[in-house]
């Protein structure tokens, strides 16, 4: 029987076909630890990974035997792809379960912002001295009528908008490649170029993955050409911000706020994020819903099958296409 190393202990169910094929080695909770991966992984053919777990040339070398890592998540910078590539690995993703759950978090955290509904909750339930009620207190800024700039327009950047369009936003995007005038009609987005982009728009969501060329994507620079009184909101990659640039912007008060799910140093947080009122922070829970759990557990697990059984992955990031 062949041998399939899970790193974290997702739902049960997603394995129950897999445990017919395959001895799956899983923790009982939480994840293994790196040590344990690289003393189990030199057995096993298949690895289900977690973007938390680094699979480097290390993780690799160790699985002489690996013919795929499939990953659970639809980011996989935690894999050293161009290294599987060498190796002849074959690298999976989730992409699809993870939109609709994304989206909603995005959205949340840009409706929480405009109306400071963690900013009230936490006073009130400190019982705040600093909160006034009153008519022209805890005035916010809306979603209503303001544009939202998406950095990133792929499936979750879509949902976003689609969101985003029935609150009555205007929807704009940055890609490298935009999309065709007639798939930008369908979805009602306009195309603006990045410093177009930054300068006009209200709310400014990232939604690209983490690559060479995204990496502080938003410094220094990029903050500063925001509009100001903008907020950002980030539920791509940690490192897409520079943090230290993002807190600088928030204290001289050229950004209204941010809505943070990743940072920069995940899972640690920059002190002083934890300490302002307009940041909203939420600890990487983009897909934290049980649904989505078991869809992207199922999603992965079917990966693993239909490569064995010598069909094409569901979504395949390294390998044959
Ligand atoms: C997951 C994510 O929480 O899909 C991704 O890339 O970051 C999240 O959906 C994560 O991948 C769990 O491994």
């Amino acid at each position: 029987m062949k041998r399939l190393l899970v790193t974290y202990a997702i739902p049960s169910e997603s394995l129950n076909a897999l445990k017919e094929r395959f001895e799956v080695i899983v923790p009982e909770e939480g994840s293994f630890s790196r040590e344990e991966v690289l003393r189990l992984v030199p057995n096993c053919e298949a690895m289900l990974s977690m973007f938390s777990f680094k699979v480097d040339r290390e993780v690799m070398d160790a699985g002489k035997s690996l013919k795929i890592i499939s990953n659970f998540g639809v980011g996989y910078n935690n894999i050293d792809i161009s290294y599987a590539k060498e190796r002849g690995i074959v690298v999976t993703n989730t992409p699809d379960p993870v939109v609709e759950p994304t989206a909603e978090l995005a959205f949340a955290l840009m409706s929480d912002l405009a109306r400071r509904v963690s900013e009230c909750d936490a006073k009130l339930k400190r019982r705040d001295d600093g909160l006034k009620w009153g008519v022209m207190e805890n005035l916010g800024v809306g979603l209503w009528g303001k544009r939202l700039g998406i950095v990133g327009l792929g499936n979750i950047g879509k949902a976003i908008a689609r969101r985003a369009l029935v609150s009555g936003m205007e929807v704009v995007y940055y890609n490298r490649h935009p999309l065709s005038w007639l798939e930008e009609d369908y979805l009602g987005v306009s195309y603006l170029p990045f410093e177009e982009l930054l300068a006009t728009s209200d709310y400014l969501s990232l939604n690209t993955p983490l690559t060479e060329s995204t990496f502080h994507l938003m410094d220094q620079t990029t903050i500063a050409q925001m509009k100001r009184g903008a907020f950002l909101i980030n539920t791509a990659r940690g490192p897409v911000v520079d943090e230290a640039a993002l807190v600088s912007a928030l204290r001289s008060g050229h950004l209204a706020g941010a809505g943070l799910d990743v940072y920069e140093f995940e899972p640690a947080i920059t002190d002083d994020l934890l300490t302002m009122d307009n940041v909203v922070l939420v600890p990487h829970i983009g897909t934290a819903t049980m649904d989505a759990r078991i869809e992207m557990g199922n999603y992965a697990a079917e990966n693993i099958l239909l490569f064995f059984r010598g069909e094409e992955p569901l979504s395949v990031v390294v390998g044959e296409k």
